[in-house]
C-alpha cells in the first residue's frame, strides 16, 4: 500500500503548509481572547464587565471581522485562547470564557463558534497571508468542584481516575515534583492534573494533536502550562504537533525557564518581562537589570531568537496599570519588536487598556470602537513595518544575536543583525514623554566616520562623526532604531513609496 493511501489527505496538506520555526522568527504576533476580541454582530457597545468572569459574546467569526484591524497593525499572525469544549455553568471562579477549563477534546467550545467557523478564521488568515496559532492544554481538564469530589466520566477522552495525579493542591513552586504531580486550581474550580508518564496519556494526546493541527489547518501551538508536565513529556509532543511549539514556562528565572528550550521550539519569555517592566514602568526603573539579563537569557536559552516577547498577557497586570506614561509603552513595544524572538502584544495593548490582574486584564478590545488613530496602534504600525523593512533587507538579522553594548541610568543601546557596518541600532529611553531632547553620542558601533543613518521613528538623517560616533536624536523619551539611510527608499517609511509588491503606498 502506497503511503499517501494511509494518510489522511488533510495530514499531507499540513505537512507542505505547515511553517517550521525557522519562519516563526520572521513573523509578529498578536494574541486575543476569543471571548473578548470581537462578535459575530460586530458590536462595539455589548457590555463586558471582566469582573463578572462571564462569556461576553467574542467568537472566531468576531475575529474574522476584524481582521483588518490586526492586519493594519502590522501583524501577520494571531495566538487565540483554546478552542476545545469546555464545562459551561457558572462558579465562584466565575466560567470558562477565557478556554483553560476543557472537558471534551474532541469538541470545539460552542460559545465560540463551530467547526466551519474556526476552519473559516484559519482560511480567511491564510488567504491574506497571515499565520494561526493556537492554545493547547496538555496538563490538565477543568473540573466544577473540588479536587477530592471529581466525577471522572465527564472527560470524554479520559473517562477515568486512572489517567490522572491523585488530588493534591500545588503548595510549593520549589518544589518540581510537587508543580509536576499536583493539581492547579483551587477548591472551587478544580484542574484535575493528568497522569503525563502513562503511554496511553502521551499516545492520547500525540494524535490529538497531531488531528487539531491538521483539522484546522494551523501553524504554530502555544502551549500551557508546561512547567507543570515532566520534560520527557514535550519532544513526542512537539514532534507529533509538526509545527512550532511556544511553552508558557511561568518563571523569571532564566535558567530555569531556558532549560525547557531543550524539549520545545521555544518558550515565552518570562525573564526578559519582569526585567522589561521592571526598566520601563517608571522613569526610574532598572536599565541594568534589563542589560544583564539580556545576557543571561543569551548564554541560558538555547535559541533566544525562537523565545516569544511579551510585555502584557492575560495573566498579569497590563503595562498601563503600572504608568499612564506613553513614551515608556512605546519603549517596551519597541524592544518586543527588535531584540531576540518573536514579538508578542496582547490584544487592548495597542488601545493603551490599563486592567490590572486576573480578570481585569481581560478587557473587551470591541469597547475600543478598534481606533487605528490610537497612539500605540500607530506605534506598533510603525514597528511591524519597520521590523518587516530590516527583515526584508537583512536575511540574517532574525538570527543574528541582539547585544547590548551601552547603558546608562536611563537608556540602553543594542545592535542586531549580521555584518559590522549595516547592523540595526536601537536606543530605548525610560526617561517618560517629560524627557528632554539631546543628542546621545554612541561609539563603537561598528559604522565608520561618514556613514549615513536613518532614524525610522523620527525620519532623522544622522552622518556617524570623525570620532566614529553616532549622533542618536533623543526627544521625549521615545524609542529610536537606526539603519543605513540606503535601507529606507521604497520602505514606505519616512514618507518613500513603496516599490516592492503590487501597492503603491506611503506610510509613517
Ligand atoms: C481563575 C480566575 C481568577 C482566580 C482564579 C482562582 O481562578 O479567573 O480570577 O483568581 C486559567 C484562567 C484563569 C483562572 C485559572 C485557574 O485558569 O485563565 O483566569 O483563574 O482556574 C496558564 C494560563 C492561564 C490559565 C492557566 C490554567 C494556566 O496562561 O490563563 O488560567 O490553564 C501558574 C501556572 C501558569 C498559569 C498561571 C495562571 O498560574 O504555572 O501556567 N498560566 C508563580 C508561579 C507560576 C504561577 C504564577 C501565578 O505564580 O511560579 O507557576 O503560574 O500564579 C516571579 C516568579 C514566578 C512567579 C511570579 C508570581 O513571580 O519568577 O515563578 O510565578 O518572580
Ligand atoms: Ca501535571
Amino acid at each position: 500500500m502506497k503511503l499517501s493511501s494511509l494518510l489522511p489527505l488533510a495530514f499531507l496538506g499540513q505537512a507542505v503548509n505547515a511553517l517550521s520555526p525557522a519562519e516563526w522568527r520572521k513573523q509578529s504576533i498578536y494574541f486575543l481572547l476569543t471571548d473578548r476580541f470581537g462578535r459575530t454582530d460586530n458590536s462595539t457597545s455589548a457590555t463586558c464587565n471582566t469582573g463578572d468572569r462571564a462569556y461576553c459574546g467574542g467568537s472566531w467569526q468576531g475575529v474574522i471581522n476584524h481582521l483588518d484591524y490586526i492586519q493594519g497593525m502590522g501583524f501577520t499572525a494571531i495566538w487565540i485562547t483554546p478552542v476545545t469544549g469546555q464545562f459551561y455553568e457558572s462558579t465562584g471562579d466565575g466560567t470558562s470564557y477565557h478556554g483553560y477549563w476543557q472537558q471534551d477534546i474532541y469538541s470545539l467550545n460552542s460559545h465560540l463558534g463551530d467547526q466551519n467557523d474556526l476552519k473559516a478564521l484559519s482560511a480567511a488568515l491564510h488567504a491574506r497571508g497571515m499565520y494561526l496559532m493556537v492554545d493547547v492544554v496538555a496538563n490538565h481538564m477543568g473540573y466544577d468542584g473540588a479536587g477530592s469530589n471529581v466525577d471522572y466520566s465527564v472527560f470524554d477522552a479520559f473517562p477515568s481516575s486512572s489517567y490522572f495525579h491523585s488530588y493534591c493542591e500545588i503548595s510549593n513552586y520549589d518544589d518540581q515534583s510537587n508543580v509536576e504531580d499536583c493539581w492547579l486550581g483551587d477548591t472551587t474550580v478544580s484542574l484535575p492534573d493528568l497522569n503525563t508518564e502513562l503511554t496511553s496519556v502521551r499516545s492520547i494526546w500525540n494524535s490529538w494533536v497531531a488531528g487539531l493541527v491538521a483539522n484546522y489547518s494551523i501553524d504554530g501551538l502555544r502551549i500551557d502550562t508546561v512547567k507543570h508536565v515532566e520534560t520527557s513529556f514535550w519532544p513526542g509532543y512537539n514532534d507529533a504537533a509538526g509545527v512550532y511549539c511556544v511553552g508558557e514556562v511561568f518563571d523569571g528565572d532564566p535558567a530555569y525557564t531556558c532549560a525547557y528550550q531543550n524539549y520545545m521550539d521555544g518558550v515565552l519569555n518570562y525573564p526578559i518581562y519582569y526585567q522589561l517592566l521592571s526598566a520601563f514602568e517608571s522613569t526610574s526603573g532598572s536599565i541594568s537589570n534589563l542589560y544583564n539579563m539580556i545576557k543571561s537569557v543569551a548564554s541560558d536559552c538555547a535559541d533566544p531568537t525562537l523565545l516569544g516577547n511579551f510585555i502584557e498577557n492575560h495573566d498579569n497586570p497590563r503595562f498601563a496599570s503600572y504608568t499612564s506614561d506613553y513614551s515608556l509603552a512605546q519603549n517596551a513595544i519597541s524592544f518586543l519588536f527588535f531584540s531576540d524572538g518573536i514579538p508578542i502584544v496582547y490584544s487592548g495593548q495597542e488601545q493603551h487598556y490599563s486592567g490590572g490582574a486576573d480578570p481585569a486584564n481581560r478587557e473587551a478590545t470591541w469597547l475600543s470602537g478598534y481606533s487605528t488613530t490610537a497612539t500605540l496602534y500607530k506605534h506598533i504600525k510603525t514597528t511591524n513595518q519597520i521590523r518587516s523593512l530590516i527583515i526584508g533587507k537583512d536575511s540574517s538579522w532574525a538570527t543574528s544575536a541582539n547585544s547590548p553594548f551601552y547603558q546608562d541610568s536611563n537608556t540602553i543601546a543594542m545592535l542586531k543583525g549580521s555584518a559590522s557596518g549595516s547592523k540595526v541600532l536601537t536606543v530605548l529611553s525610560n526617561k517618560g514623554a517629560s524627557g528632554s531632547s539631546y543628542t546621545l553620542s554612541l561609539g563603537s558601533t561598528g559604522y565608520s566616520s561618514g556613514a549615513s543613518l536613518v532614524e525610522l521613528y523620527s525620519c532623522t538623517t544622522v552622518t556617524v562623526d570623525s570620532s566614529g560616533n553616532v549622533p542618536v536624536p533623543m526627544a521625549s523619551g521615545l524609542p529610536r532604531v537606526l539603519v543605513p539611510s540606503s535601507w529606507v527608499s521604497g520602505s514606505g517609511l519616512c514618507g518613500t513609496a513603496v516599490t516592492t509588491g503590487t501597492a503603491t503606498a506611503t506610510a509613517g
